[in-house]
């Protein structure tokens, strides 16, 4: 999945004014009649929902929008250029040396981003008493250009999160309909995959995002750079694999990553859960748990996406 991509948007430029005369049989000297350029073409950005990547704009970059055509005889106006429409996933994001300038969430939202220039008026809008013929018209303006950065950010109410291999992809999969791929080793997950989640007559979406290690803000790994699906999100479901010899410290690996990416992703809502409690006894697992709600002062659910244990509760504590 591609979700960024730089792009350079060029508006059309307005057509040119036109300096002509009227040329007709037995009247020598007609006055002006040069016409108006058309106006460049705009270029807007659409939220579309067929669209589910930015995978086009990584690969063309250049985008220009139809220029204006210049003035004609006989006064007649020049064609406007055609606007450009740029297709982008729900969720992205629009910025303009690093603003954000737009946050497309709603289908068939329309940004326009680069204007065309005005066309350039013709000499027949000279002419006047003391200047019956005038020799100039006004050429078309250029049109806007710009450097946009798109990023798409998924639109997920709940992030699962974890360390490669705890077992995000399979939660996933138990939970909704998606049907991502789940196998024993880590980054097995290379991209995010959503899910909807229905529980109770209510319905809500879940991102798996892949694996963070320590120093994935440096790159290592897969990078940090998945987070940013998280972002939207209301609360995160941050999963350890309880037959980890140092779950504390998994844990506290992943919020170091969280928080060196952004504050705001620290200030969610976040269910601590072990994941695999089918592996151990149900005894040694309820220790387990209760010496790492202890020690992070946190609740702590013990689940299994294998045998269903903990479903419901996770579940509740999600929708609530
Ligand atoms: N016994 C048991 N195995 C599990 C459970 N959940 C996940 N696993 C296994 O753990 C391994 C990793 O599971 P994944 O769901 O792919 O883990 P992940 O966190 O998505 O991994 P990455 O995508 O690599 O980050 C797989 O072999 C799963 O079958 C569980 O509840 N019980
Ligand atoms: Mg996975």
């Amino acid at each position: 999945m591609t979700d960024e991509a730089i792009i350079r948007v060029s508006a059309g430029k307005g057509g040119d004014g036109l300096v002509s005369f009227r040329r007709e049989k037995y009247v020598p000297k007609g006055g002006p009649d040069g016409g108006d350029g058309g106006d460049g073409g705009d270029v807007f950005i659409i939220c579309d929902d067929n669209t589910h990547t930015l995978s086009e704009f990584s690969r063309k970059k250049e985008w220009r929008a139809e220029d204006g055509q210049n003035g004609k005889k006989k006064r007649q106006k020049g064609k406007n250029g055609q606007d450009l429409q740029l297709r982008v996933p729900r969720g992205t994001v629009i910025k303009d040396q690093n603003e954000v300038i737009y946050d497309l969430t709603k289908t068939d939202e329309r940004v326009l981003v680069a204007k065309g220039g005005r066309g350039g008026w013709g000499n027949v809008h000279f002419a006047s008493a003391t200047h019956q013929t005038p020799l100039f018209a006004q050429k078309g303006e250029p049109g806007e250009a710009k450097t946009l950065k798109l990023e798409l950010k998924l639109i997920a109410d709940v992030g699962l999160i974890g360390l490669p291999n705890s077992g995000k992809s399979t939660l996933l999969a138990r939970i909704s309909n998606a049907r991502p791929k789940i196998a024993n080793y880590p980054f097995t997950t290379l991209e995010p995959n959503l899910g909807v989640v229905r529980f109770h007559n209510r319905e809500f979406i879940a991102a798996d995002i892949p694996g963070l290690i320590a120093g994935a803000s440096q790159g290592k790994g897969l990078g940090d750079r998945f987070l940013r699906h998280i972002e939207r999100t209301r609360v995160l479901v941050h999963l350890i694999d309880i037959n980890s010899s140092q779950i504390v410290q998994d844990y506290q690996t992943i919020r170091q990553e969280l928080a060196l990416w952004s504050r705001d992703l620290l200030r969610k809502k976040e269910i601590v859960v072990l994941s695999k409690a089918d592996t151990l006894d149900s005894q040694t697992a309820a220790k387990i748990g209760r010496t790492m709600a202890k020690e992070l002062n946190k609740k702590v659910l013990l689940i299994s996406a294998v045998s269903g244990k903990g479903m419901a509760e996770l579940l509740n504590e999600l929708t609530i």
